[in-house]
């Protein structure tokens, strides 16, 4: 992985931990489960967000508060997502998931108040004339044409007769992380009125090789690193990218997807290398 990739991610979690702290006292109730929520993860949605503001010369402080707007809306995504009620799950990302160490009632309020936090950061002067649009692209990559018709379309797939075809599970994996990630690295053009055609191209090639990546990661990974127990997807006979593809079809699928995204980054020149090392990094990580 490329040394200035590698710093300029570790600057980001810390810049977007430090804020995040600062704004959630962790005095209160809610307080806790919410940092134990959005600590600790790769900060990849809110990296993408820095480095998408900072193409298009976004003030600082707006850009670090899209950041953690995004990283708040995918920890309580996470959150509500290994309830007994979704996945179940007692892990995530190595340590207990909300509801584990606290309870179920916390797990759920604890997502709602991530998630509302997130458009109250966003309600905010400093992002100026295109907010409300800001705003809107949120909560439709969040919401019901996005992340939670993913979610939908996921839970209805446990029950179908039939395994999803690979156009499903394409649709359905763009809505349920990929919606995130496009938000995520177009904020930049977003703010700034400018045309983000190009990074949505790059976003909606990432986010479907970060899928890819991650079925490969639930046959391949080591199940201490990816933090839970590897997932029941793998084994339960829900079609998968690897269960449809084949593992090393997959592979090659999400490295063209890669030289798709970088490709699309062309009108940034020597400025998208970042973004770029970026994708890479996304197929080759191991949790
Ligand atoms: C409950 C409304 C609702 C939505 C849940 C995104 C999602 C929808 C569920 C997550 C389930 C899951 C593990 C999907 C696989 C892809 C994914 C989002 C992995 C976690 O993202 P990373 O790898 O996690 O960026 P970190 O821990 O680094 O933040």
């Amino acid at each position: 992985m490329a040394a200035s990739f590698t710093v300029a991610l570790k600057q980001a979690q810390q810049e977007i931990s430090a804020r995040l702290s600062a704004i959630i006292p962790v005095q209160s109730t809610l307080g806790q489960p919410m940092l134990h929520a959005v600590m600790g993860g790769k900060m990849l949605r809110g990296f993408l967000a820095l480095e998408s503001a900072r193409l298009h010369g976004v003030d600082a402080e707006a850009a670090l508060d899209a950041a953690v707007a995004i990283e708040c809306i995918h920890a309580y995504s996470l959150v509500h997502d290994d309830l007994p009620c979704m996945d179940d799950d007692d892990l995530r990302r190595g340590l207990p998931t909300v509801h584990k160490k606290w309870d179920e009632a916390t797990a759920v309020l604890t997502g709602d108040a991530l998630q509302t936090m997130a458009f109250d950061l966003l309600a905010d002067a400093k992002f100026g004339p295109n907010a409300l649009e800001l705003i809107r692209l949120l909560a439709r990559a969040a919401g019901r044409s996005g992340m939670v018709q993913g979610q939908m379309l996921d839970i209805d797939a446990e029950t179908a007769t039939t395994p999803l075809t690979l156009e499903q599970i394409t649709r359905l994996q763009d809505r349920k992380t990929g919606c995130l990630i496009n938000w995520s690295a177009t904020v930049g053009p977003v703010i700034a009125g400018d045309d983000s055609r190009a990074l949505w191209q790059y976003a909606t090639a990432l986010g479907l090789a970060f899928q890819i990546a991650d079925d490969i990661l639930d046959v391949e990974g080591d199940a201490e690193k990816v933090g839970k127990a590897l997932r029941k997807d793998a084994t339960a006979g829900k079609a998968t990218f690897v269960s449809l593809l084949g593992l090393e079809p997959a592979k090659q699928r999400a490295r063209d997807l890669v030289d798709e995204a970088c490709s699309a980054l062309a009108p940034y020149g020597a400025a998208g290398e970042t973004l770029k090392q970026t994708a890479r990094f996304v197929i080759a990580r191991d949790s």
